[in-house]
C-alpha cells in the first residue's frame, strides 16, 4: 500500500462539515477530495438549493454562520423579509448572501454547466480550493414516509416540520439509475483512505451509497475504509439518527452505525464514551469525536489520519 495519505471524505450536514474542515487543516494542499449528498438538494423560488454542498463550501470558506452550522454568518434577510410580507410562508430561510449563491448555481446550470463545476466555480470564487464533489450530477432527491403526513419531500420533513413526524421509509429517488461523476470515481480511485465523517447514516451517508455502482467501486479499493459514529451515549451529536434508528427498531449505538455500514468499512472511529464492542471484519478505535470547539476538528482529524497513517504504512 502507498503510504502517503490521500483522503476521500463522504460528507453530509453540519457534522461532515466540520470533519471536513479539520482535515482541510491537517492535510497538506491537493491530499483531500469531499463527495457531498445531494439528497437534500431541492427547488425553492425556482432555485437550485444544495444545501450539504454549500454547509461545506461555508464552512471551509469560514463564511458558516457558526451558531446554526449552515448558511451564511452575518447574513441580512432582506428579500426573505419582503417574502414573509407578501405572504409566503418562508418555512426555509434563504438570507440575501446565501441567495446569491443560490442564483448563481441555478444560472449556471440554466447555461449547461453541471452540478459539479458550478460547484467548482463556486469553490474557487469562495477562496476554497479543496475539491468539493457532488457524488452525482443526476438529482437522486430524498423522500420520507412518515405515518402522520405520507411521503414528504425531504427538507419538508427535515426543516417544515422540524424532523418530528415518525418514519415509515426512506426513498432516494432515481439513485439506482444514477451515476457518480467522473470526478468522484477518479478521486476514489485516487484515495489511500475513504473515510465516512460523522453523518447522517440513513439521511446523508445512504443517499449517496445509494447511487449506482458507488459501492462496488468502494469495495474494490484495497484501502481503509473507515466510519465515525454520530453516537454518542445513546444520542445523536444533532439532527434525528437516534430517532431514525428507534422508528426502525435499532439500538440507538454505534454499534448499529457499524452495522449500517458492514461490509464497506475495515475501520470504524467509536467515541470514548460509547460501550466497547467487536463487529466481524472492522477494527474499531474509540477517541474523543465530539466536535463543540472549531480546536475540537483539528485534534479529532489528527487523531483519524495519525491512526490512518499507521495503518498504510
Ligand atoms: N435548516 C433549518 O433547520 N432551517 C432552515 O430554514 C434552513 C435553511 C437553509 C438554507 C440554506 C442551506 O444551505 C441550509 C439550510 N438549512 C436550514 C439546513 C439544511 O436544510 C439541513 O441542515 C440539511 O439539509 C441537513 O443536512
Amino acid at each position: 500500500m502507498s503510504s502517503e495519505l490521500r483522503v476521500v471524505l463522504f460528507v453530509g450536514g453540519v457534522g461532515g462539515a466540520k470533519m471536513a474542515h479539520g482535515l482541510s487543516r491537517c492535510l497538506p494542499p491537493g491530499s483531500l477530495r469531499i463527495v457531498v449528498n445531494v439528497g437534500d438538494d431541492f427547488r425553492r423560488y425556482g432555485l437550485r438549493i444544495c444545501p450539504d454542498s454549500d454547509t461545506v463550501l461555508y464552512t471551509l470558506a469560514g463564511r458558516v454562520d457558526p451558531v446554526n452550522g449552515w448558511g451564511v454568518a452575518g447574513d441580512t434577510t432582506t428579500v426573505l423579509d419582503a417574502l414573509t410580507g407578501l405572504g409566503d410562508d418562508t418555512w426555509f430561510r434563504l438570507t440575501d448572501r446565501d441567495l446569491a449563491t443560490h442564483m448563481y448555481r441555478t444560472q449556471r446550470m440554466a447555461d449547461g454547466a453541471t452540478l459539479t463545476q458550478a460547484t467548482a466555480e463556486l469553490a474557487r470564487a469562495m477562496g476554497v480550493d479543496i475539491d468539493i464533489l457532488p457524488v452525482t450530477d443526476a438529482p437522486v432527491p430524498t423522500r420520507v414516509i412518515t405515518s402522520d403526513y405520507g411521503e414528504l419531500d425531504f427538507q419538508e420533513y427535515f426543516v417544515r416540520h422540524r424532523w418530528q413526524p415518525e418514519v415509515k421509509f426512506i426513498r432516494y429517488v432515481g439513485a439506482e439509475d444514477a451515476r457518480v461523476t467522473t470526478a468522484v470515481a477518479e478521486a476514489i480511485d485516487w484515495a489511500t483512505c475513504i473515510v465516512f465523517a460523522p453523518s447522517n447514516p440513513w439521511l446523508s451517508i445512504g443517499p449517496i451509497l445509494a447511487v449506482g455502482d458507488i459501492r462496488e467501486r468502494l469495495l474494490g479499493r484495497d484501502v481503509p475504509r473507515v466510519a465515525v459514529t454520530p453516537v454518542i451515549g445513546g444520542k445523536a451529536v444533532k439532527g434525528p439518527a437516534a430517532k431514525l434508528m428507534a422508528e426502525q427498531g435499532l439500538a440507538v449505538s454505534a454499534r448499529s452505525v457499524a452495522g449500517f455500514y458492514g461490509a464497506l468499512l475495515t475501520d470504524f472511529v467509536d467515541d470514548v464514551r460509547n460501550p466497547e464492542f467487536t463487529c466481524d471484519g472492522m477494527n474499531i478505535i474509540q477517541r474523543d469525536t465530539l466536535m463543540l470547539e472549531p480546536a475540537d476538528r483539528e485534534r479529532f482529524a489528527g487523531e483519524v489520519l495519525g491512526y490512518i497513517g499507521e495503518r498504510i504504512r
